[in-house]
């Protein structure tokens, strides 16, 4: 007999796949198109009791990359106005490398489907099947990082950069404040929808989506030419979190490379990314003062000094060594462990920006928890792996699939600290591979 929480999780997840376009939704009304991230995430939970829709949701995916390299953020599949920005603000036909048939942003996401196809490998029960599977994509993800190395990193140091807050994953993390205190964009008159399915306590602000919007502006009046964009974005940022999911898909790409044969040209050109990317990481975005990775402002030539579970994140790449791991470790308990809390808040819970139930200024992500817990697993810190992992199950169990929830536990008594959108696939996805655990 499957445990209750388990079916409640498939059933959230068969419920968001769409049979039309063979992809799954984030979440209904609020996220109604295919998300990068996401889709690679929500494959994960798939392969677990339906590897046929962990394939179908990769390769939809896929479909949608341009003859760059470059796989979009959002991939419009369907008509409706439940969300903005749209297909029509967006217009990635301005690109002349992205796809014609998919309409999509011109802005890209975390990286993760190199990682994703290995995690299908690790869990499928037919291997020799999945392989085969996986040697059939694997060139289109390879392109991908390609494309990153390529057009991503203009002083050539293997670290890629993001244009915009929505490339991060983390959209409105209080360290984007310090980047929208250099810029004043106009002040645009747009319908919100996300503030008409979530409380708007829980949302961005009108002001931040200003930015947001005025930096596509920017982008779009040069046809998203990365060049161009690596020239006149006011936010260009490096990313620990965005950086680790390449480095890590790195690493899964070379084992799954070696275990089809052949490409040694492709296994050789990885590993020459991953020497580099690894050494710039550490040495550039590693804080000694505060212990832990954090952003640099390209832009601007200077490091965005905050702790956020995006500092902790290269534990599940393994980028630091054993002494940086140990310190890293012994911040994050300190400043995100306390008996108050729940394991781990997306921002610093010691901070003046930290905001427990607005989105990514401190709510918990399962997401995060995910790699957290995997990335500590790996580096041999058992006990608190396993606090992250209890954490997580019990956030859910308790309130609901959410998509973020409050990181304080007093405010867990009514089994009412869920946020935003509600069935939200990864939350359902990333919990099936907990519990398999
Ligand atoms: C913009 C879909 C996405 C996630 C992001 C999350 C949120 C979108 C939004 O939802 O962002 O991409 O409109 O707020 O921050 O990480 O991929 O779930």
């Amino acid at each position: 007999m499957k445990d209750l929480l388990q079916q409640r999780a498939e059933h959230v997840l068969n419920t968001n796949f769409k049979d039309e376009g063979e992809f799954t939704i984030p979440c209904e009304n609020l996220y109604p198109f295919q998300w990068f991230w996401d889709s690679g995430l929500i494959a994960i939970g798939f392969a677990h009791y339906d590897m046929q829709k962990a394939e179908k949701e990769i390769k939809t995916l896929l479909k949608a990359q341009w003859h760059n390299g470059f796989i979009p953020h959002i991939i419009f599949h369907t008509e409706t106005d439940s969300y903005f920005p749209g297909a029509d603000f967006h217009r990635s036909n301005l690109h002349p490398d992205a796809s014609s048939e998919h309409k999509s942003t011109g802005m890209t996401q975390p990286p993760v489907t190199g990682f994703v196809l290995k995690e299908m490998y690790r869990i499928s029960e037919n291997k020799k099947s999945t392989l085969e599977f996986i040697a059939s994509q694997i060139d289109n993800v390879f392109d991908n990082h390609n494309y990153f190395y390529k057009n991503r990193d203009p002083q050539n140091e293997g670290l890629v950069y993001i244009y915009h807050n929505w490339e991060s994953g983390t959209d409105n993390s209080p360290i984007w404040d310090d980047i929208w205190d250099t810029m004043n964009p106009p002040e645009y008159d747009f319908e919100r929808r996300d503030t008409t399915h979530v409380d708007p306590e829980q949302r961005p602000s009108k002001r931040e989506y200003d930015h947001y919007l005025h930096i596509i502006e920017i982008a779009k009046k040069h046809n998203y030419s990365d060049e161009k964009i690596a020239e006149l974005s006011p936010f260009l940022v490096q990313d620990p979190l965005f950086n680790a999911m390449l480095i890590k898909s790195n690493e899964s790409l070379i084992e799954l490379y070696e275990l089809i044969g052949g490409n040694e040209d492709k296994i050789e050109q990885l590993k020459k990314w991953q020497e580099k990317s690894i050494t710039s990481f550490n040495d550039k975005l590693f804080d000694e003062e505060l212990g832990a990775y954090v952003h640099y402002d390209l832009r601007n030539e200077r490091p965005l000094r905050y702790l956020s579970s995006s500092s902790f994140s290269p534990l599940f790449a393994n980028i630091p060594d054993s002494e940086k791991a140990e310190t890293m470790v012994k911040v994050m308990m300190e400043k995100f462990g306390s008996d108050a809390q729940y394991l781990c808040a997306s921002f610093d819970p010691t901070s003046d920006r930290f905001n427990p139930k607005k989105y990514w200024r401190g709510p918990v992500w399962i997401n995060l928890n995910w790699m957290l817990y995997k990335g500590l697993k790996q580096n041999g810190f058992d006990t608190i792996a396993k606090r992250v992992k209890e954490d997580t199950i019990e956030i859910i169990e308790n309130n609901g699939f959410f998509e973020y929830f409050d990181s304080r536990k007093e405010m867990h008594k009514d089994n009412n600290a869920g946020y935003g959108g509600n069935n939200f696939s990864w939350t359902a996805a990333l919990l099936l591979d907990l519990l398999k655990e």
